[in-house]
């Protein structure tokens, strides 16, 4: 069995340093990690192993191992599975991802593993609520999308967030996804990590389903099926 979490949110919410923060605790906790990092400049140092495979890795401390993607989804995972086998694999998807694609591109990774079972972590999408405003008015349908299918939504950035604006994203939230569990931090000052590590660690998601899947998508947009 392989858990796999994803940290969705838009580009610039903060997945890259939340995710690392997660990671460091997971692995204390005796986890053998993985992160897979859809865009990344900083995290290219080379482990042969896994580079063989054709996946740029670096080796962040003894039980985590942090990929850039280089070929397709469901094939990092199953390439990760045969050369590190992680118990938990935390993703950082592009900021344009949705969560439920996500969900069935890492589930296709079952064909290329041997019996090998993937379990779905609750979906942690970031609010930044420093930028709720222009989210709200630039790229609101994703950012709805990314909300609207995530089990969790964690407000990021309250370390320097107004008040206002910290309202402004739990009430903007709510308003998608009220049945989303609603969580506060930051990923600098390392605030609320530990307490989402605790919900991917405890908790699953349901797999993908489409029946499931076009009912949101007919909820969205309206029109008959
Ligand atoms: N104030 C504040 N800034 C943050 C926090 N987390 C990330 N940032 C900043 O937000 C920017 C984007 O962060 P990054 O982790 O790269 O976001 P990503 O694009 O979602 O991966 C960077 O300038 C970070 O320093 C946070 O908790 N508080
Ligand atoms: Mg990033």
């Amino acid at each position: 069995m392989v858990k796999i979490a994803q940290v969705a949110g838009f580009l610039g919410s903060g997945k890259t340093t939340f995710l690392i923060e997660l990671a460091k605790i997971l692995v204390d906790r005796g986890h053998k990690i993985a992160i897979i990092v859809n865009d990344v400049g900083e995290i290219n140092v080379d482990v042969k192993i896994v580079e063989m495979y054709g996946l740029k890795a670096k080796e962040i401390s003894g039980g985590c191992i942090c990929c850039q993607i280089a070929g397709n989804f469901a094939n990092t995972i199953a390439v990760l599975q045969k050369t590190f086998q992680p118990d938990l694999i935390i993703v950082e998807p592009s900021g344009v991802a949705i969560p439920w694609g996500l969900k069935r591109a890492a589930e296709y990774s079952e064909e290329e593993m041997d019996g090998e079972v993937i379990v779905h972590a609750p979906v942690i999408t970031l609010v930044d609520a420093l930028r709720i405003d222009e989210l709200i008015t630039s790229v609101r349908r994703l950012v709805e999308t990314q909300i609207r299918e995530a089990d969790v939504v964690f407000i990021n950035k309250v370390d320097s967030a107004t008040q206002e604006k910290i309202d402004l994203s739990v009430n903007f939230s709510k308003s998608i996804n009220p049945n989303a569990e609603i969580m506060f931090g930051s990923g600098r000052n390392n605030q609320g990590v530990r307490e989402a590590a605790d919900l991917i660690e405890t908790r699953t998601s349901p797999r993908y389903d489409e029946s499931y899947e076009k009912e949101m998508l007919k909820r969205e947009y309206g029109g008959k099926s």
